[in-house]
């Protein structure tokens, strides 16, 4: 494979010219190129420039909206629900989670939910940011179906991602984010793009067989992770990222979509919660002690680290040369 070196500052032009290339207008397209800045910044490689031809295509069919215009309702003191406008996901993420987080402020507890959106990146950014603001969080998407049920050899969930995170008062927010499939659909394609396998357990081919081949697999189907209890989490988030919101489940979110290999519309369910108010300001000490011990165990990391130590770097960032070549062609 060979790399291309590229500042932050150029990752964000070429993702930012060709969402405003495809039809995005620059309120749009900034809320989108600043998201896959930030995944390439943290090396999430595979929600970064990789899903830019995906975001222009569906801005060019006509599917996603490129003039997205999100509007946010607070139904109750605890209840918020955004319209996407059928646009892509930072957008309404920009206008909704301020008033999330002073909703979970004031009342100690509250929800977002997210219709009519496009949801093709990381979860990370969403909780994260609410961590920051001293907010425990936790955020999940279906998406269209790729993973078969434990049990079965038929695709019915989503990849199907789930972040939580928990702010520290002298560190970084712990934050974990990640499929509820062995493994994301884009890693999957990035390792049959760059050639090699991927571990036993992660899916099967078309035909249901067992596979360890990348290729095979994104021509069949993922396995959920930790057999039947990682498939319930995945059939849990099918129901709150889609009835519970008022959106679809993944199989329906498909039968709706174009097909134009772009992501399909679908909701978000984001909940956020105060430590100082649930607790009764007790949170902090109990919340350091266990994960000063938890990190202390050899052989352990916290997740985020990785992203973390890679946002610390200044300086390019290795990107595919044949990706940025596609995305080139595309402007
Ligand atoms: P990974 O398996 O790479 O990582 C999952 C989590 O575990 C991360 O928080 C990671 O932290 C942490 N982690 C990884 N390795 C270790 C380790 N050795 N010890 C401790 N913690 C570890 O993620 P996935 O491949 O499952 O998902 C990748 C991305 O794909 C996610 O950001 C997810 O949101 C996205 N996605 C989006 C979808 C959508 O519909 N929008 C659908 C499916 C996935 P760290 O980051 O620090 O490595
Ligand atoms: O990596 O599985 C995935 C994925 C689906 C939608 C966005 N990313």
């Amino acid at each position: 494979m060979t790399t291309t070196a590229l500042s932050l500052d150029e990752i964000y032009d070429i993702a930012n010219t060709a969402l405003l290339s495809a039809g995005a207008n620059e309120e749009n397209a900034d809320a989108v190129a600043q998201t896959v800045t930030r995944a390439e910044r943290d090396g999430s490689h595979s929600h970064g420039l990789f899903r830019i031809p995906g975001y222009v295509a569906s801005l060019k069919s006509g599917k996603v909206n490129g003039q997205a215009d999100p509007k946010v309702d607070q139904r109750t003191a605890v209840v918020v629900h955004c319209d996407g406008d059928l646009g892509y996901a930072p957008i309404a993420h920009q206008r909704a989670l301020e008033t999330l987080a002073n909703a979970a402020q004031a009342q100690g507890i509250a929800t977002l939910s997210i219709t009519r959106t496009h949801h093709f990146a990381a979860l990370w950014p969403e909780t994260e940011t609410l961590a920051r603001q001293g907010l425990v969080a936790m955020t999940c998407v279906s998406y269209m179906p790729n993973v078969a049920p434990f049990g079965s050899r038929e695709k019915l969930y989503g990849t199907n991602p789930i972040s939580f995170a928990w702010p520290r008062p002298d560190y970084e927010p712990l934050v974990f984010d990640m499929a509820t499939a062995a493994m994301a659909m884009g890693e999957v394609q990035i390792k049959a793009r760059d050639g090699g396998s991927v571990p036993p357990g992660t899916g099967l081919d078309a035909e249901g067989k067992e596979t360890t081949d990348p290729t095979e697999i994104v021509k069949g189907m993922l396995l959920p992770f930790g057999g039947y209890k990682g498939s319930h989490i995945a059939m849990m988030i099918e129901l709150l990222a889609g009835p519970l919101v008022g959106e679809t489940v993944s199989f329906n979110s498909k039968a709706r979509d174009s097909g134009d290999g772009g992501p399909p519309q679908g909701g978000q369910f984001i909940l956020a919660m105060n430590p100082e108010l649930l607790s009764g300001g007790q949170w902090k000490e109990e919340g350091e002690a266990f994960l000063a011990r938890l990190a202390s165990l050899e052989g352990v990391r916290l997740p985020a680290e990785r992203r973390y130590r890679n946002r610390a770097q200044s300086g390019s960032r290795a990107i595919n040369s044949e990706l940025l070549e596609k995305i080139r062609k595309l402007i």
